[in-house]
């Protein structure tokens, strides 16, 4: 496929990424990239056996991380052969960054030789039967953000992106697991309570500031997605205000149960 000239820039920088990941992890190719989310990295632990583990800041063209509760380090992890590529910790498009920081990661994991990225997060529910620590498969998402994280004329179909394959699979692991739409938000503010009533009308299940960008720029480079949000906390105005330290305990409670789920689907993916 060719990039325009922009697009291929940043593929060239992935690359370069790429190129240290080998030097530093002593794995040709990784298999699966996994993306941990807020409430999620307790879950990295058990994924499989660790190789090799640094901060995303030792490969060239990733920034620090700005929020605390995200880690910022790159892991790779043997799953019985699977070579799975662990971020803990991603850039945030609220960091003000820009949609190339975001995606940096996706783009690095795809030149590492990953056909398949995993996409997790800690969301906001819509649904009040989703009580917080409540994994839900993302089956669609809507970009609210505003902004594309790809650059010129570059026609990308989004049907069927989050892998109906992959959600049946984690349903043969855990059939309890439900679907869910997507919403991601700029932030860094969390919603109003209107907000929240138009994602509702417009088809919205989760809220969100992260995952819907990297899962276009997944697609745009032919890589198989997962995404998995944890439900966290109930949508504005569904119960009492938002608190960053209680959405990031609610996800640590559940991430274990979450790490099993991954390290199984992990094995079978490839
Ligand atoms: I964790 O309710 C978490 N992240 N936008 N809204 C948005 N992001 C979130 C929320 C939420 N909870």
């Amino acid at each position: 496929m060719p990039f325009n000239a922009e697009t291929q820039a940043l593929q060239d920088k992935a690359a370069e990424s790429a190129a240290t990941l080998r030097a530093l992890t002593g794995v040709e190719t990784h298999d699966v990239a996994v993306v941990l989310g807020s409430g999620w990295v307790p879950a990295a632990d058990l994924l499989g056996t660790t190789v090799a583990e640094f901060p995303n800041t030792e490969l060239p063209h990733f920034s620090a991380p700005a929020v605390d509760g995200h880690a910022g380090t790159i892991r790779s992890v043997d799953a019985d052969g699977t070579r799975v590529l662990v971020f803990l910790g991603r850039t945030h498009l609220y960091e003000g960054k820009g949609v190339d920081a975001v995606t940096h990661g996706v783009r690095t994991a795809q030149q590492a030789g990953c056909r398949t990225i995993v996409v997790t997060n800690g969301c906001g529910g819509l649904d009040p039967t989703w009580s917080p620590g409540t994994p839900v498969l993302i089956a669609d998402h809507i970009n609210l953000t505003g902004v594309s994280p790809l650059h010129g004329p570059h026609f990308v179909d989004l049907t069927d992106l989050y892998s109906s394959r992959l959600r049946a699979m984690c349903r043969e692991i855990d059939p309890t697991l439900v679907d869910g739409v997507y919403a991601q938000f700029r932030g860094p503010m969390y919603e109003t309570p209107a907000e929240i009533g138009m994602v509702r009308a417009i088809g919205g299940t989760l809220v969100g500031m992260s995952t819907a960008l990297e899962a276009i720029v997944a697609r745009s480079l032919g890589l198989e997605i997962l995404g998995v949000s944890l439900v966290t906390n109930l949508a504005a105005g569904m119960a009492g205000p938002l608190n960053h330290e209680e959405v990031l305990a609610a996800g640590k409670a559940a991430a274990t149960r979450m790490g099993g789920l991954l390290a199984t689907v992990i094995r079978r993916i490839p």
